[in-house]
């Protein structure tokens, strides 16, 4: 098989990175490893910034996102019993944020790669790459039963964290930073109407815990947990009552409880390679750089770091011009760090770190209550937080 981008992956970096490049005539082969379902079910992120909604928009997948995605003008922070309501929308001159979840997006996505009929392998065993140092790339794997031999000019690594292309770098070719954070979130979804219209970061002595919703009948719910926590002692009636003891405040205001239909804990991580690209292959997404969910940024970078490698490889194809290319990993980098930076400040803001004592906790106290008395902070988080 030849192409002239071979892509490793069909998370959201991956499928968004085909439906580009079909846009401008380039074509790709994307491989994944687990089933259709498997990548449409697994539930992630729910937020996108004002640039990834317009991203998918103009790349003709955005009508059922403009149809059911939730927009939000502003979320609120709880600590020391009290909510405060940041207005994402007026500290940035009319910026918001769009709840519709990844898996819809992906959803989105694999269905406009159906329609344009260009190669998307599922369940695609022994996925290896080679010769990424040449105009021959390769992608060897077993489709269906059949080995198979992708040839490309370019190779997209959008496999994520645990994926097969960064893990074919040479070692001594790149620098990694990496910090792994003491604590995990425990998600869960609940068949339950929303009783906030915005997302609730919360603050509480028992840990942290996030209200979020996928639509007007399912609410998404996060909290603190131990980074190896199991899920066995926790019941359904502990997780809404660990919830409610965290969102407590003088308004009143609790999640309305519903019947659980998914959970599970997920460890935190902070991950960066410099550089993204070696030779001919271009890392992308979770597979280069990984952020703590507290700033919603993953989906979103992942999605920013497809778009720049799209216009690269259009100028190359275009007109045979490198610079974009070249660019591409300073660009991602530059966009990632930041990402990094507000993501770390908001995790140790907002998270009890184990074994932290009373100074830290009152120095996150004061922190809140800056960031909700001083413009300039909230205009500062508001800025960071819709992108
Ligand atoms: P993905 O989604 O991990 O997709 C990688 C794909 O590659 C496949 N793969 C392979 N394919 C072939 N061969 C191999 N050897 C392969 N190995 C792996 C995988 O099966 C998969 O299909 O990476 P991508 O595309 O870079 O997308 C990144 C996002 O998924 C991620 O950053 C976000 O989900 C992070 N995130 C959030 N981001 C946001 O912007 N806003 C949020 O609100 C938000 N909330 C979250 C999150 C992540 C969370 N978890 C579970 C880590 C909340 C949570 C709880
Ligand atoms: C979500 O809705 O899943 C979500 C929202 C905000 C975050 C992380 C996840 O910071």
């Amino acid at each position: 098989m030849r192409t002239q981008v071979g892509i490793v992956g069909a998370g959201p970096a991956g499928l968004m990175l085909g439906q580009l490049l079909h846009l401008e005539g380039i074509d790709s082969v994307i491989v994944e490893n687990r089933s259709s379902d498997h990548v449409i079910e697994r539930v992630r992120a729910g937020v996108l910034e004002h640039g990834s909604v317009r991203l998918l928009a103009d790349a003709g997948v955005g009508s059922r996102l403009e149809r059911e995605g939730m927009r939000h003008r502003g979320l609120s922070l709880c600590f020391s019993g009290r909510r405060h309501r940041i207005d994402l929308e007026a500290l940035t001159g009319g910026r918001c944020i769009t709840v519709y979840g990844q898996n819809e997006v992906v959803k989105d996505l694999i269905a406009a790669r159906r329609a344009t009929g260009a190669p998307l392998h599922f369940g695609v065993d022994g996925v290896a790459i080679a010769d990424f140092d040449t105009d021959h790339a390769r992608i060897r794997c077993r489709i269906d039963g059949r080995d198979e031999e992708v040839v490309c000019d370019f190779l997209a690594g959008c496999d994520g964290f645990h994926g097969v292309t960064r893990a074919s770098v040479s070692p001594n070719a790149y620098l990694a930073y990496e910090r792994t954070y003491p604590f995990g979130w425990l998600g869960i979804l609940a068949e339950a109407a929303p009783s906030s219209d915005e997302l609730v970061y919360a603050l509480h002595e028992r840990g942290f815990a996030l209200f979020s919703m996928r639509s007007s009948t399912v609410t998404r719910l996060y909290l603190q947990v131990a980074a190896d926590e199991s899920l066995d002692p926790w019941t359904d009636d502990r997780i809404w009552e660990e919830l409610c003891a965290r969102f407590a405040g003088d308004d009143g205001w609790t999640p309305v409880r519903g019947a659980i239909w998914q959970k599970g804990v997920t460890g935190m991580r902070s991950f960066v390679i410099e550089p993204m690209r070696f030779g001919r292959l271009f890392l992308a997404g979770d597979a280069a750089h990984i952020v703590p969910p507290t700033g919603a940024k993953g989906l979103n970078l992942a999605l920013a770091d497809v778009r720049d490698l799209a216009r690269a490889l259009a100028g190359y194809y275009r007109s045979r011009r490198r610079d974009w290319l070249d660019e591409y990993s300073e660009r991602c980098l530059g966009r990632a760090w930041e990402a990094q930076r507000f993501a770390c400040w908001m995790t140790a803001m907002l998270h009890r770190a184990p074994g932290g004592n009373g100074f830290d906790y009152r120095w996150q106290l004061a922190e809140l209550e800056h960031l909700v008395r001083s413009r300039a902070a909230a205009v500062s988080f508001a800025e960071s937080y819709v992108g």
